[in-house]
């Protein structure tokens, strides 16, 4: 008796303790500098470290996270992938305050699932800077396999701003690094003619997978890791979360197939695949074996292969993975012409493409022509367990993936999110949402504080994940059960395309508002205020024949511009323009603007066209109005008046990628004012340059470009 009461009592003990397990970590968040590729760069560590410490914990406990803000500036942290309250969830301005400058926040929610998860930045670009890290959750009942975490990420020497700063410019430095600019040139070469033209003739830009060129690619914050210690004949399950800004990889294993057990943190009926691709902010788990007494390569290539990384699993001779040949643009490019419409609009040429079922990129992969490779798709994806939503009435959306490559704006149903408000959701209501993506990339779309199901043919068996890659012109259908109150961020996870506005908020009324958000004043707008941002860019070509300088100011619906031109004669010209986009795809504006010069009589060429006139008609100085139209091949016109009622037509065209490096501009005005320009790019900041202009004449220098 008195044993069993013994028993009884150390038993109620023990699983009090495993309810109540409280974990607590500490993390740390400061500016450091690190050097991934010869240069030194800043950064942000947490615990001094990047990636920022694993945190482990086993389902059932309650995570207690105190983060200390050592930095100057404010910084967040949110937990991806997990359910918990929505002022847990770190999405400052939405969900709670930021972490202030040297202020700490302690976060403190119960672990209710377990899986492969990750944690990062929610504030500006903070992520891309290494505040990023991996967050793993035991089973109750510990796996027998030995595991290993593989958290990927991208890495630049740049800082992330000028990063966004040069994708706004469409600036196509990163394009000349990675070799994917398609020039005429090449296309000539290559016997794609008639694609490149019909390519601008649609307005679309250069056919790519990636915006962005980086420094390294990184596997737990290095180029190349030892994994950890494994006999011949070993089994290791390795989860691989990808922590990337903007980089999706391929993963391939030199010594087995992989075997997919788990993605986004939820367990899947095992597939056994070649080869997969991991889009930015997922996770997968997957079993591979070490066949003998060899090292084999797991390597993650960048989607555009311009770089890998790898970890080494077993001991011995070093057998590598395939190197993936580079793509064949120019293949891809032909394929995206037959798929757009003039109109900007994909015909999916009467198939519903869905699920990664149909990689259209496939025909820019050399490596197809030999031999079958089974690449992982989302239809292959089964939970083990029944995911049907109960039974409730559904609200269903429709979002339209949009984008603008010229001008880096990307949006949902040609909206950004700044320009919407919060979508109410009822609570206990199902909601499905139908997404379309009518752009020429693919978008990893992320809901937090829950788990979708994906329609993907599995039926009740439907796979919960929190990511949802769409590739081009495809359609896929979500759904999930409104559970959850608050307000819940719904976005792409490339960083970039998030900080230009692709996203919307689904909100869940409760009747206890959120306390942290309660008490910021304007905290929608401080919310959206990313998307908002000015950004600066400048030419200055400074040459024999004068000063050129072009300077450009723009955000999301507006942008200021100027051109001016200075010799060493006295002569001056300039124009500038205060214009409003006013239509969905951003090819017309309207515009307020000026015009001024005075121009010298012995500017040679001037003097040519027009004769030795005097100085009055060549000084003016006028308040234009007018609107600009992009044309097919990016032609730009330009038709104005002017106060003393004088009218002017432009066209011109501008950055005609006539090799890697050569860039030609032209412009011409029925004031008979013309100016051909020529550009050699050498670095991001510097060009050779030399033009011809009506009034200045030939001349040739450099081009700085800010
Ligand atoms: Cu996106």
């Amino acid at each position: 008796m008195r044993n069993l009461l013994f028993f009884i009592l150390i038993f109620s003990a023990n699983s009090f303790v495993n309810a109540q397990k409280l974990v607590r970590y500490d993390l740390f968040v400061n500016d450091t500098t690190v050097n991934y590729s010869g240069k030194s760069a800043k950064a942000i560590a947490v615990n001094g470290q990047i990636p920022a410490p694993t945190l482990i914990f086993t389902e059932g406990d309650t995570a207690e996270i105190y983060v200390h803000n050592l930095m100057n500036r404010t910084t967040s942290i949110h937990w991806h992938g997990l359910i918990l309250p929505n002022d847990q969830d770190g999405v400052p301005f939405l969900t709670y305050a930021p972490i202030k400058a040297h202020a700490t926040f302690k976060y403190k929610f119960p672990i209710v699932q377990n899986g492969t998860y990750w944690y990062h930045a929610h504030t500006e670009l903070q992520e891309q800077s290494g505040l990023y890290g991996a967050l793993i959750i035991n089973k109750k009942q510990a796996d027998t396999l030995p595991q290993f975490t593989v958290l990927l990420s991208d890495w630049t020497n740049e800082k992330p701003k000028e990063v966004l700063r040069s994708l706004k410019q469409a600036n196509d430095w990163y394009g000349i690094k990675k070799g994917s600019t398609q020039n005429y040139g090449e296309a000539i070469v290559k016997g794609f003619f008639k694609t490149k033209v019909e390519n601008e003739w649609k307005r679309m830009f250069a056919m790519d997978v990636s915006d962005v060129y980086y420094d390294a690619m990184l596997t737990n914050g290095v180029k190349e890791q030892t994994g950890p210690k494994l006999k011949p004949g070993e089994k290791v399950k390795l989860r691989v979360i990808n922590g990337s800004s903007s980089t999706y990889f391929w993963l391939q294993y030199a010594g087995s197939k992989l075997t997919v057990v788990a993605n986004d943190g939820q367990d899947v009926v095992p597939v056994v695949v070649n080869r997969m691709l991991i889009a930015v902010a997922e996770t997968y788990d997957v079993i591979v074996t070490v066949p003998d007494d060899r090292s084999y390569e797991f390597k993650a290539t960048a989607e555009d292969r311009t770089k890998s990384t790898s970890i080494w699993l077993g001991d011995g001779m070093k057998i590598f993975a395939p190197t993936l040949p580079t793509l064949k643009y120019f293949e891809g490019m032909k394929m995206m012409n037959s798929m757009m419409k003039f109109n900007g609009k994909m015909d999916a040429m009467g198939m519903q493409m869905s699920n990664q079922q149909m990689d259209m990129n496939t025909v820019m992969y050399s490596e197809m022509e030999s031999g079958e490779l089974v690449t992982l798709n989302y239809a292959m994806l089964r939970s083990p367990n029944n995911t049907s939503l109960p039974k409730a009435p559904t609200k269903i959306l429709n979002f339209t993936l949009t984008g603008n490559m010229n001008r880096y704006q990307w949006s949902i149903n040609n909206t950004t999110l700044g320009d919407t408000s919060k979508i109410l959701i009822h609570k206990g209501e199902n909601v499905r949402v139908i997404l379309n993506n009518q752009t020429m990339m693919r978008h990893p779309m992320h809901l937090h504080g829950q788990f979708f199901r994906v329609l993907n043919g599995q039926g009740e068996y439907s796979p919960l994940k929190n990511v949802l890659d769409i590739m081009p012109m495809e359609t896929d259908t979500i759904e999930f059960a409104a559970n959850y109150t608050g307000d819940w961020f719904f976005h792409c996870h490339i960083l970039y395309h998030m900080m230009s506005g692709m996203g919307r908020v689904f909100s869940v009324p409760d009747s206890i508002p959120n306390k942290e958000v309660a008490g910021i004043k304007n905290s929608w707008y401080k919310f959206i205020k990313d998307e908002r941002m000015w950004h600066f860019s400048a030419y200055i070509a400074t040459q024999s024949n004068g000063v050129f300088p072009k300077l450009m100011l723009m955000n999301r619906h507006y942008v200021f511009d100027g051109m001016g031109m200075l010799n060493y004669m006295g002569s001056f010209e300039s124009e500038t323009h205060f214009a409003r986009y006013i239509d969905h795809r951003q090819f017309l504006k309207i515009y307020v603007g000026s015009d001024y010069r005075v121009l010298m009589q012995h500017s040679e060429a001037h003097l040519e066209m027009e004769g030795d006139t005097p100085n009055s008609a060549n000084n003016r100085g006028v308040a234009t109005v007018g609107i600009q139209y992009l044309l097919p091949l990016f032609i730009q016109t330009d038709l104005r008046i002017d106060h003393t009622g004088h009218v002017r037509f432009q066209i011109g065209r501008n950055d005609l990628a006539i090799t890697n490096r050569l860039r030609l501009d032209a412009v011409w005005n029925t004031d008979y004012e013309y100016e051909i320009a020529l550009r050699y790019i050498l670095i991001k900041r510097l060009s050779l340059s030399a033009n011809f202009d009506s009034h200045f004449g030939a001349g040739g220098g450099i081009t700085f470009t800010y």
